[in-house]
């Protein structure tokens, strides 16, 4: 923080809590923002006695685009070290695949539909509890560090200490990584290149979805997360609080614009194409790429990968450096994942594993035995009750998670959990997912609100070719997961109204916040 220019203080500390209280925010300026804490420490509960807790969330990384999940062309060196070290979950979901809704229900443990965030941009509705209030009541010293998406952008709920980066261009007032990179594109001399391809559709051409990052390594917001991360960690450990601290990082979100060294890494005519690449469910809007196109996608993406792996293992190495790994239970998830050729689309919003599948990886030295593997159904709707069982915080019985801890501790198989995945962005919803051992069953909405269902059995299945909903042999599976997935689906659509809500596109709030 030492570099920090002296307008991005005063900036972050106008985003800091309500202070009518102008010695607080003086107090904040003469310690370059870090001093809230000592102040707020004088009110905060006595130091706990849990763990750390260090969440690392990457945004689109599908569970497969890592190493240690036998990818054998992506190179993810720093996460298969933290899985080697601790416990991968080879069969996580989002609770929705969709950036907000996903993290809310992360932060939450409850589902989007009960929540209220249908899309991302649209506040939830009030009275919920969330993971960090929980753990500041704990005694936790809690941050922020990148990409949180609560609306309106700036809502901290209950993170001390925030840095936000949301988006890989610059709307106003929710990056503090912007005018740090700018200042330091000065210091150095260096242009400020527009990082955001032109033109509404550019999701769609393979102009639009790749490039390259025109900046140093250490001035992308990769990077600045994880020199950040590690400050917010250091002034944790000087307070002698236990810390919960999220490096969220924008990575590998699109477009695809990795630095030129990592996608060296990566030849696309070795890209192999997923199984589902020749059974596209219809026209889409990437019918206009070739195969090789999609190639060349995937490259970007794997060189995105890598590099985000890269400020992870910097991350993972910094832990070291403050002597405080042994007493930190890191978790690392990804909010959902991307197609990546899957059924020939890209990106989220679809039912398909490449999609509702996200990285898993748990490390707890002493308490977790290294080297595991799980294929027992978790979600990110489990973060909340997991991280209140490691921190000895009583876990309230209305959560919709559980705690994936006695899996970790082989204290449970775990393989009788019934997970779901959900999206409701238009009317009537979208789809419901039930997944339980290697069954998945789908319902997409009818227009008059009813199930077309499809069953699927990953075990023989992977690429979810095969529709097994009126295999004989699938009879039992078939009726078991329809009956949780229509009670799960009876208590969920309670809080669907009949006209959603309309997004607020980038409502931010730019003045004081308490919460
Ligand atoms: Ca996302």
């Amino acid at each position: 923080m030492q570099n920090r220019p002296s307008g991005f203080v005063a900036a972050r500390c106008r985003a800091r809590g309500r202070g009518p209280t102008v010695a607080l925010v003086l107090g904040l300026a003469v310690a370059g923002c870090t001093g809230a804490s000592p102040l707020r420490a004088l009110h905060d509960p006595p130091p706990a006695h849990g763990p750390n807790i260090l969440l690392i969330v990457t945004d689109q990384q599908r569970r497969n685009a890592l190493g240690a999940a036998g990818d054998g062309i992506v190179r993810t060196p720093s996460l298969d070290r933290l899985a080697a070290a601790g416990i991968r979950f080879t069969r996580a979901y989002a609770a929705d695949p969709e950036c907000g809704p996903s993290r809310y229900a992360m932060f939450t443990s409850h589902y989007p539909p009960e929540l209220g965030t249908f899309d991302n941009e649209i506040r939830p509705r009030p009275g919920f509890r969330y993971l960090p209030q929980y753990l500041n009541a704990a005694g936790y010293f809690t941050g922020s560090v990148g990409k949180l998406h609560f609306i309106p952008y700036g809502v901290t709920n209950g993170f001390r200490e925030t840095y936000h980066h949301e988006f890989l261009a610059e709307p106003a007032g929710i990056s503090d990584y912007f005018p740090w990179l700018l200042a330091q594109l000065r210091r150095r001399g260096l242009p400020r290149v527009d990082p955001m391809p032109r033109g509404r559709d550019w999701y769609r051409t393979l102009s639009g979805l790749t490039g390259t990052n025109p900046y140093p390594e250490d001035l992308t917001s990769e990077a600045w997360t994880t020199d950040r991360a590690l400050d917010v960690i250091a002034h944790a450990k000087r307070l002698g609080r236990p810390f919960f601290v999220q490096a969220s990082y924008f990575a590998p979100h699109p477009p695809y614009l990795p630095l030129p060294k990592y996608l060296r890494l990566y030849d696309p005519r070795s890209i192999r194409l997923p199984a589902s690449f020749d059974a596209p469910t219809g026209p889409n809007q990437y019918d206009d790429l070739s195969a090789d196109d999609f190639r060349i996608v995937i490259q970007h993406y794997y060189a995105l990968v890598t590099q985000v792996d890269h400020q992870i293992g910097r991350l993972l190495d910094g832990l070291d450096a403050l002597g405080v790994t042994d007493d930190t239970l890191v978790l690392f998830v990804s909010d959902h994942g991307d197609l990546m050729g899957e059924f020939r689309l890209l990106g989220k919003d679809q039912p398909y594993e490449g999609c509702i599948g996200v990285p898993f990886l748990m490390r707890w030295p002493g308490r977790i035995a290294p080297g595991q593997v799980s294929n027992a159904p978790v979600s990110l709707i489990d973060v909340v009750p997991t991280f209140l069982d490691a921190a000895g915080v009583p876990i309230p019985s209305d959560l919709r998670g559980r705690s994936v801890l006695p899996i970790a501790r082989g204290e449970e198989a775990g393989a009788e959990r019934t997970v779901f995945v959900v999206q409701v962005e238009h009317e009537p919803f979208d789809f419901v997912v039930a997944r339980e051992g290697s069954w998945k069953l789908t319902c997409r909405a009818r227009p008059d609100g009813r199930c077309a269902y499809r069953l699927v059995d990953l075990a023989s299945d992977p690429a979810e070719l095969k529709d097994r909903m009126r295999d004989p042999a699938a009879a039992a599976p078939r009726a078991r997961l329809q009956d949780e997935l229509e009670r799960f689906w009876q208590q969920e659509s309670r809080f669907v109204p009949p006209v959603l809500p309309q997004r607020e596109p980038h409502a931010t709030i730019r003045e004081p916040i308490e919460n």
